[in-house]
């Protein structure tokens, strides 16, 4: 801590530069993170604790990096100077700082990671499709017993994911949603987003599950909620006209 005018001038030296570094930094890591677009309502929430870790990291980087060149350049050794340098002991206040203010920064970070994580899982009303992974696929089971390849949703509807695996871990990922989960056998695991916007994403599958993971992807189709409804109907009303057909091909053959 300063002790005379000339500590006092490097202390606000230093504390400029690191506010200067900082802020550069985290303008820096801001603009350059080439994050995919942002299609969801979860996608909002994820970036903005994105961001904040993003803004601590550039703190953390300039308040260690800035003092340390800073003390190699202005108390590096001169020509001739062979005089020891000052002895101190310790430093009651800098000690209590540097590990009162992590723990400080810690338990903020851990509130807001909560308060996130209970928004992203909060439940309610929500549409619900199972979805297996095997090696190497995903399939989509909606109400009704209808069966997709391709993950069709409709806009701004809070989905529910039903998540199942038949043999090893794959992970649910698509990055424009942010959110992603494990799919662990024999222990179903649910994922809940709400897209915002109409488009086609790609699923992937984010654990390395076995020689063809890089393959296991699937199309996510984000639709208007009209076209959405007409689909689903559709395919039930398929699935109706087979059981009836089908029906009536047991019955006949029964008589
Ligand atoms: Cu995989």
């Amino acid at each position: 801590m300063p002790t005379s005018s000339s500590d006092r001038r490097h202390f606000i030296i230093l504390g400029v530069l690191v506010v200067i570094v900082t802020v550069l930094l985290d303008w820096l890591l801001q603009v350059g993170l080439p994050l995919p677009i942002q299609a969801s309502i979860e996608a909002l929430t994820i970036d903005r604790l994105i961001g904040w870790h993003l803004t601590l990291i550039a703190f953390l980087f300039a308040l260690i990096v800035v003092p340390m060149l800073y003390i190699f350049v202005i108390f590096r050794q001169r020509e001739g100077d062979t005089s020891d340098g000052e002895h101190f002991e310790g430093n009651a206040i800098m000690e209590v700082a540097w590990t009162v203010i992590p723990l400080i920064l810690v338990v903020i970070f851990g509130f807001v990671g909560v308060v996130d994580l209970r928004e992203v899982t909060k439940t309610g009303e929500e549409l619900t499709v199972k979805v297996t992974g095997v090696q190497w696929a995903w399939s989509f089971e909606y109400e009704g017993g209808v069966l997709a390849e391709q993950l069709l949703l409709p806009v701004n509807k809070r989905v529910r994911m039903d998540l199942n695996s038949d043999n090893v871990l794959h992970s649910f990922w698509v990055p424009e949603f942010r959110v992603k989960q494990d799919l662990v056998p024999g222990y179903p695991k649910e994922l809940y987003f709400t897209p915002t916007k109409v488009g086609e994403y790609s699923l992937n599958c984010a654990e390395l599950c076995g020689r063809s993971h890089y393959q296991m992807t699937a199309v996510v189709r984000v639709v208007e909620q009209d076209e959405f409804t007409d689909w689903l109907a559709t395919e039930q009303a398929k699935i109706n006209d087979g059981k009836v057909v089908a029906d009536a091909d047991i019955e006949g053959t029964s008589q």
